[in-house]
């Protein structure tokens, strides 16, 4: 078989250069090693830029999120001592859109089965080839027989664990990374909210955050040590723990009830550079990973899926190639911004120096500052939503 693209990847990085390059005409395929179960029901992201909402309008999957998704205009920031509305749109003149990933990755796959589009699930021993040369290929396995795909470009969207940043020859790449001992345990839940907007609670037993994914479905997150494990975390230690943390008028509005999913994601960063090697494109967690705090990854993914498509129509269209030249610098711009605001926000909301009243107590204080600083200056609010909107998204 030969093909123009082939994208390695069915989250959201993929499946929305898949749509943006159907509809820029350009011949491709999505291998995709899970099944369409499983991807239609991982849960992950909740909070959308306005930006990424745009793209998702553009590529004509926006309907339902149009008619579903929660506009916030605001968020809280609460500690021990008080808190801080950072009022979106009154600083930056934006909202910022609540709407599940897994409400996007099906919108997507089901907007890309309308249109017929090659998505091959459990497609095993995806493996590159010749990608630093003209003629790339791929092979793969699908119901135990052998299959390949001669292609002209590759673009590896398969996350943090896949194949593709793997297979660049070593020395090739540099990988920026920073981990932390820390993750996020999250919980979803069909519960009310509890509040009307995200709430980010510092506090010296440890971060937790209020999110959403609808008026009844709630999705909380925990700081715990990375040691921890799901098993010791039942759903009760989890209630329990959170209402320790939150603000109190949050803790005596907040429902319990049966978590529907819980899982634990680190609290990390790696940065792929370049995120192009020969007719190979990395793009979304297959070349990035920003702590969840900034509410990143998944506009990130977006961000290089339509940065990665418009360089290959430009190419295939019009005979220019500069978007694929420049094409890593571009979303490395992007990237760093992202970095730097989500440990930022990282920092000034979570105990890293340890949890409970034994952390740096220096570092106690620096946070204190940080917070207060959010609540009396105009200047650091405007620019926690500016990063908080993606504002960058397009600046370099
Ligand atoms: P994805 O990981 O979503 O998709 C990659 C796809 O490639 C997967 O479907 C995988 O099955 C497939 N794949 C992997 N290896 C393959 C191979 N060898 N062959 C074929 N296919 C292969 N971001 C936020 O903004 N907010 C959050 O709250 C948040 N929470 C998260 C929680 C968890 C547990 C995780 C892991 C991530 C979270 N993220 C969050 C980040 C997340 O949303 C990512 O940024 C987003 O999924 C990135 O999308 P993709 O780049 O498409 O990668
Ligand atoms: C989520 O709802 O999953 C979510 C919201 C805001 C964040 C991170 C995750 O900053």
């Amino acid at each position: 078989m030969r093909t123009q693209v082939v994208i390695i990847g069915a989250g959201p990085a993929g499946l929305l250069l898949s749509q943006l390059l159907h509809l820029g005409g350009i011949a491709h395929v999505v291998l995709e090693r899970r099944s369409r179960t499983h991807v239609e029901s991982r849960v992950r992201a909740g909070v959308l830029e306005p930006g990424t909402v745009a793209l998702l309008r553009r590529a004509g999957v926006g309907a339902r999120m149009d008619r579903e998704a929660l506009t916030h205009e605001g968020f809280r920031i609460a500690h021990p001592g008080g808190g801080t509305r950072i009022d979106l749109k009154g600083l930056a003149g934006a909202s910022v859109t609540v709407y599940g990933q897994t409400e996007i990755v099906q919108d997507l796959i089901a907007g890309r089965l309308a249109a017929n589009g090659t998505l091959v699930f459990e497609a095993a021993d995806v493996a590159l080839h010749d990608f630093n040369g003209d003629s790339p290929r791929v092979t793969y396995a699908k119901d135990g027989r052998a299959c390949e795909i001669a292609c002209d470009f590759i673009a590896g969207c398969d996350g943090s664990h896949g194949v593709a940043r793997d297979s660049v020859p070593a020395g090739a790449l540099t990988l920026y990374e920073r981990n932390s001992a820390m993750g996020w345990l999250g919980l979803l839940s069909e519960t009310p909210p509890a509040d009307s907007e995200l709430i980010y609670a510092q506090h010296e037993r440890g971060f937790a955050l209020c999110s959403m994914r609808s008026p009844t479905r709630s999705r909380y997150y925990l700081q715990i040590p990375l040691t921890d494990t799901l098993d010791a975390w039942p759903d009760t230690r989890f209630w329990d723990e959170l209402r320790c943390r939150l603000p109190r008028d949050a803790a005596t509005r907040l429902v319990t009830g049966p978590s529907l999913e819980k899982s634990i994601a680190p609290l990390r960063s790696m940065i792929a550079e370049p995120m192009r090697f020969g007719r190979l494109f990395l793009a979304g967690d297959a070349a990035h990973i920003v702590p969840p705090t900034g509410a990143k990854g998944l506009n990130l993914a977006a961000a290089d899926a339509a940065t990665l498509a418009d360089a290959l129509i430009a190419h295939y269209r019009h005979d220019h190639s500069e978007g694929l030249e420049t094409y890593s610098q571009d979303c490395l711009a992007r990237v760093w911004r992202a970095v730097r605001f989500s440990w930022w926000f990282t920092r000034v909301t979570h105990r890293l120096d340890g949890l409970g009243s034994d952390g740096d107590p220096f570092a106690v204080k620096l946070q204190a500052a940080e917070l207060a600083e959010l609540a009396h200056s105009r200047a650091a609010a405007t620019a926690l939503a500016e990063n908080y909107l993606g504002r960058f998204a397009t600046a370099s």
